[in-house]
């Protein structure tokens, strides 16, 4: 097994303890939480998407767990502005905070918030069930460009986490880039449901969700080799990464450092074995690795 060089990394403009991050969603709701993960080995983390305004979310059931897999339709469920007071203890740590909107002056809104707190933002394009948000306007490359550029201009790192529902990834990738993102997150979770045959009825309140975990790691595997071709900013991989195999498989994809989230719900100390197995002082620099597979 090909192991890395042990380090620090800066990726999109964001100082990290290592490669390994905790993708939004998951974890990420409250300061505790998050600072436990970083404990437990996270080299940075993602708190959960926050908007301009308080939302309790989908009515129920709103995740269930599949063979391999999370659904879910949680609803963008999140506090708004009062989330500041989560993040306070945790300025100067690597905590990149997830934010959405429906336009653009509501994301460079919910940015403006967190100046002088978050290391960076990551800009949720892509949720996939959230009608006038995420992926319903991350869809459109005009929307997503002008969305990052209003994120952009406060001048911190600023990335921008992509739906893979849609038919080339590429351009919406570029859209962000030419917005002025730091780096590209790809991807967010598939559009799936599922249906009871005893109620005749989608199982989800929202009747349809966001699918995520090991069985959609291929999917965002192509979508970050894609990218790769399409854009020069970092890319950062997730989707479905459970170990360390994966995190290489990502990086030889293109990816300069991983997400990682369901993996997350079966293994609390997912960050650390993960670690144990990639990591070695006379491991390889991740250069050498990072998109390898395109040659
Ligand atoms: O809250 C959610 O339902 C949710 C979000 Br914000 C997201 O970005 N992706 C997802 O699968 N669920």
């Amino acid at each position: 097994m090909i192991m890395l060089q042990k380090g620090s990394v800066t990726v999109g403009g964001v100082n990290l303890e290592n490669h390994l991050i905790l993708a939004a969603g998951v974890l990420g709701t409250t300061g505790a939480s998050l600072a436990r993960m970083l404990r437990l080995g996270a080299g940075g983390v993602v708190t959960k998407s926050i908007g301009p305004q308080p939302k309790s979310g989908h009515a129920g059931p709103c995740l269930i767990p599949l063979e391999g897999g999370l659904l879910n339709a949680m609803g963008l469920p999140n506090p708004s502005r009062d989330f500041v007071n989560e993040l306070t203890p945790l300025k100067d740590r690597p905590v990149i905070v997830s934010i959405f909107g429906g336009m653009p002056e509501e994301f460079r809104e919910v940015a403006s918030w967190f100046e002088g707190i978050a290391a960076g933002y990551e800009l949720n394009l892509s949720c996939p069930h959230a009608e006038g948000y995420g992926a319903s306007i991350g869809s459109d490359p005009g929307v997503v460009r002008a969305c990052t550029e209003e994120v952009a201009a406060f001048g911190l790192p600023t990335w921008v986490k992509l739906t893979p529902n849609v038919t080339d990834i590429g351009v919406i990738g570029r859209a962000a880039e030419e917005g002025g993102a730091t780096a590209i997150v790809a991807v967010n979770t598939v559009r799936a449901m599922r249906i009871s045959i005893n109620l005749r009825r989608p199982v989800l309140g929202n009747r349809f969700g966001g699918l995520s975990g090991k069985m959609i790691f291929p999917i965002a595997l192509r979508c970050v080799y894609d990218l790769y071709d399409a854009c020069s900013i970092p890319i950062i991989g997730c989707g479905g990464i459970s170990s360390a195999e994966d995190v290489i498989e990502m990086m030889m994809a293109g990816a300069s450092a991983v997400q990682i989230g369901s993996a997350v719900c079966d293994d609390i100390g997912i960050f650390e074995r993960i670690g144990e197995a990639l990591y070695a002082d006379d491991g390889s620099p991740a250069g050498e690795i990072v998109g390898c597979a395109h040659a």
